[in-house]
């Protein structure tokens, strides 16, 4: 069972020994990876966001509650690459320029792995022609871009913009996501898709990439 209490608690106390216990537990008793995601480490992060937001807490608490957060993906990682059929797709991932927020892109990278497609992380703070030239680099089929601040979002504007002047934005596709970012604001800056989670992310660089 999915204790989201003892979640938030472990999390808020930064104790990443108990969350993976948490995560294991949750695992061992049958819940899906999926539903510790949503429902354990997820909710109880948003109620960290929400504390930050109220000034309750800070960026040193912040940051103590994301190592624990990503000790529990961690438990949770090889679980679901063990459900990779084959590579799909490759897709060159990262979090853009002068944004160093990587909870939600690691999450989606480890989705993507679960499904099959070939990640490169190239890690947060990325630049528009990092972007292009690694991809390009590992032949990569799609590149998926995070931004969790609205000053950083037109980074992925300056993404596309610029595999547009390089002439690639037919070859190599692109994808958005990250919390300020929406399906409107893709489309206005020319994105190939949008997702609001990264659930969703997965069956969106499927439909994309045309891969069943
Ligand atoms: Co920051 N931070 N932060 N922060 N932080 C937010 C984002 C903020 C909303 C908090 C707030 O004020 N309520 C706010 C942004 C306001 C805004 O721009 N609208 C904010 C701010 C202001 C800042 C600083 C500027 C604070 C400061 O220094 N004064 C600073 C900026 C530093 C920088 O990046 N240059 C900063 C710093 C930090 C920490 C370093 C302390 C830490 C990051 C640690 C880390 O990532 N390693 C941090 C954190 C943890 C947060 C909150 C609390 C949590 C973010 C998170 O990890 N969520 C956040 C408040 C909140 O969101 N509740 C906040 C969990 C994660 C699973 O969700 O990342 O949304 P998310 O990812 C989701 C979806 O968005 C989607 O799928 C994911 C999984 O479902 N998704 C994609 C994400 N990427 C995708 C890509 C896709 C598809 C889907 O395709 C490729």
């Amino acid at each position: 069972m999915v204790d989201q209490e003892k979640y938030f608690q472990a999390l808020s106390a930064g104790k990443m020994d108990e969350v993976k216990a948490l995560t294991q537990k949750a695992l061992d008793a049958g819940d899906s990876p999926d539903k510790i995601l949503k429902e354990g480490l997820i909710k109880a992060m948003d109620r960290i966001g929400m504390l930050f937001k109220n000034n309750e807490i800070f960026i040193p608490e912040v940051l103590i509650a994301a190592r624990a957060m990503h000790a529990g993906l961690g438990v949770l990682k090889p679980i679901l690459a063990k459900s990779k059929a084959r590579q799909a797709g490759k897709i060159v991932l990262g979090t853009v320029k002068g944004d160093l927020h990587d909870i939600g892109k690691n999450l989606v990278g480890m989705m993507f792995e679960g499904a099959g497609l070939e990640v490169i992380d190239l890690g947060t703070d990325i630049p528009p022609e990092k972007f292009i030239q690694k991809a390009q680099e590992h032949k990569a089929d799609m590149i998926g871009m995070s931004a969790l601040l609205t000053t950083t979002m037109m980074q992925m504007k300056a993404t596309v913009e610029a595999l547009q002047a390089s002439g690639l934005r037919g070859k190599l596709k692109t994808m958005v996501g990250g919390a300020p970012v929406t399906e409107e604001f893709a489309r206005q800056i020319g994105a190939d898709g949008y997702a609001a989670d990264a659930a969703s992310a997965v069956s969106k660089v499927k439909e994309i990439l045309k891969i069943s």
